[in-house]
């Protein structure tokens, strides 16, 4: 089907039917909701975000909350988790202390957060989206992106109009609303989905993208949070456009990588993909403590221990990684990351663990830690892991040990052998043990 990819037309969001004129509403349904964009067909990258989702949940599962001030909120934190957009008119906001949010809104229903469920909603959704495309990455329990290229042919429909079609589906099948955001680049579908919420549907361009950065805020560019945007500041830079104007060289002498995308990102360049679920990006383990710990002594044997436990999942998943990420928790939150990349992929327990441990040595400066972590990111498949090391031989020695000790193993189990590390573990000292395959970071 041919679509008249004309800025005048478009189609409306409610009936699908493609318009052929001027006016306001829809000609056959008389929606106001009509959509038309220069480059309506020719964008294939949208965001999708819920609408108040945590509260939107709780509104369509009790229909008597409809029309009231809800807030998602409490717990232990005491904080605002969500407000319906009812209770937005209050004030009330994300992350607000919950005495705060009832000064504001003194007669809102006050709802503790149903977690499961909510989980359960948006993996529902996720299902829906990936009825239309496998690019779909999600960033958090309410939003993904999708990548629609290519899927012309099978939807018969250019993605604007699938994607306008998937809002009303989630509605009428889970009953709650959506904001879509479409462009040609992650960067922007994001923007474009915050930018009519709720039940928005925005498009941005690539012929526009630049004059419509340029009186943004730099907090619009991912990476750009409190901290940096006081530098930022203080640098006298405010908006995109400021950005827009100075050159790469000079953007990185100030600020490093992170001038680069502050280059790129300010003039709409962004070639990020969109990366699907289930490609795992790293393999890693972590520990939370009963009681925070600051010697190297202590933290040693926990490190190795962990180091083996993400050998395992990558040998048995036949993967290996090239950069080895250590993390550590301060006794205050504060998180350390920090990472080295290998010459050869490793699935080896003892090459991630002396990667690590040479890590860690250098963040032993008295800190007490709360929590340790292992991981390996940078994957591939391991035909090309840990090739016997000529120069240092002592290293091929513990990789031959180390298969061996994995044949033992598979033989008689995990605990059969015992590396001297760790065997000095103190146990038991874990509170919270966690094992992860990440989906991949949030970007
Ligand atoms: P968001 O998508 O950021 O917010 P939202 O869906 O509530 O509202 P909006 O219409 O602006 O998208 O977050 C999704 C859910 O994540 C939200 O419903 C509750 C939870 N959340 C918190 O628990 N704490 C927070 O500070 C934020 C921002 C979200
Ligand atoms: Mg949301
Ligand atoms: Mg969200």
């Amino acid at each position: 089907m041919a679509y008249l990819n004309d800025p005048r037309f478009g189609f409306c969001r409610d009936c699908l039917a493609t318009q052929t004129s001027e006016i306001k509403r829809c000609q056959v349904c008389g929606s106001p909701r009509l959509l038309r964009h220069p480059e309506l067909y020719g964008l294939s990258i949208a965001h999708v975000d819920c609408d108040a989702f945590y509260a939107s949940v709780e509104k369509r599962d009790n229909p008597e909350l409809r029309n009231k001030p809800v807030i998602i909120g409490g717990g232990k934190r005491g904080v605002v988790s969500t407000a319906c957009y009812v209770a937005r008119i209050h004030g009330v906001k994300s992350a607000m202390p919950m005495f705060k949010a009832l000064e504001a809104c003194p007669h809102a229903v006050v709802i503790s957060p149903d977690m499961e469920k909510y989980v359960r909603v948006g993996r529902e959704i996720r299902q829906m989206m990936r009825d239309l495309t496998p690019l779909v990455e999600p960033l958090s329990i309410d939003e993904a992106f999708l990548d629609l290229s290519g899927t012309e042919r099978l939807h018969h429909d250019p993605p604007a109009r699938v994607m306008a079609q998937f809002a009303n589906r989630v509605e009428r099948e889970i009953g709650l609303s959506v904001s879509v955001g479409i462009s040609y680049c992650k960067f922007l579908a994001k923007i474009a989905s915050d930018f009519e919420k709720p039940r928005g549907f925005s498009i941005i361009g690539k012929e526009e993208a630049v004059a419509f950065l340029s009186d943004k805020p730099v907090t619009m560019i991912w990476g750009v949070g409190k901290a940096f945007n006081a530098t930022l500041e203080r640098d006298g830079i405010r908006t995109i456009g400021q950005l827009q104007t100075m050159e790469l060289g000079a953007l990185m002498a100030s600020y490093g990588s992170m001038g680069q995308r502050l280059y790129r990102l300010s003039r709409g360049l962004d070639t990020r993909r969109v990366e699907p679920e289930g490609e795992t990006k790293s393999v890693s383990a972590e520990t939370t403590f009963n009681d925070d710990i600051a010697s190297l002594d202590e933290l040693a044997p926990i490190l190795r221990s962990l180091s083996e436990k993400v050998s395992r999942r990558l040998k048995a998943a036949d993967i290996a990684g090239r950069t080895i990420v250590l993390k550590l928790k301060s006794r205050d939150f504060k998180l350390r990351t920090r990472n080295r990349q290998l010459a050869d992929p490793t699935q080896l327990a003892d090459r991630i663990f002396r990667t690590g441990l040479s890590l860690l040595e250098k963040e032993i400066d008295g800190t007490r830690f709360r929590l340790l972590g292992i991981g390996v990111s940078d994957l591939s498949d391991d035909n090309r892991a840990d090739p016997l090391d000529l120069v240092d031989v002592q290293a091929t020695k513990r990789a031959v040990a180390e298969t061996a000790i994995d044949k033992l193993r598979g033989k008689f189990g995990n605990n059969a052998v015992e590396t001297g590390y760790t065997f000095r573990r103190v146990k038991p000292r874990s509170e919270i043990s966690r094992d992860d395959t990440d989906p991949g970071e949030n970007r």
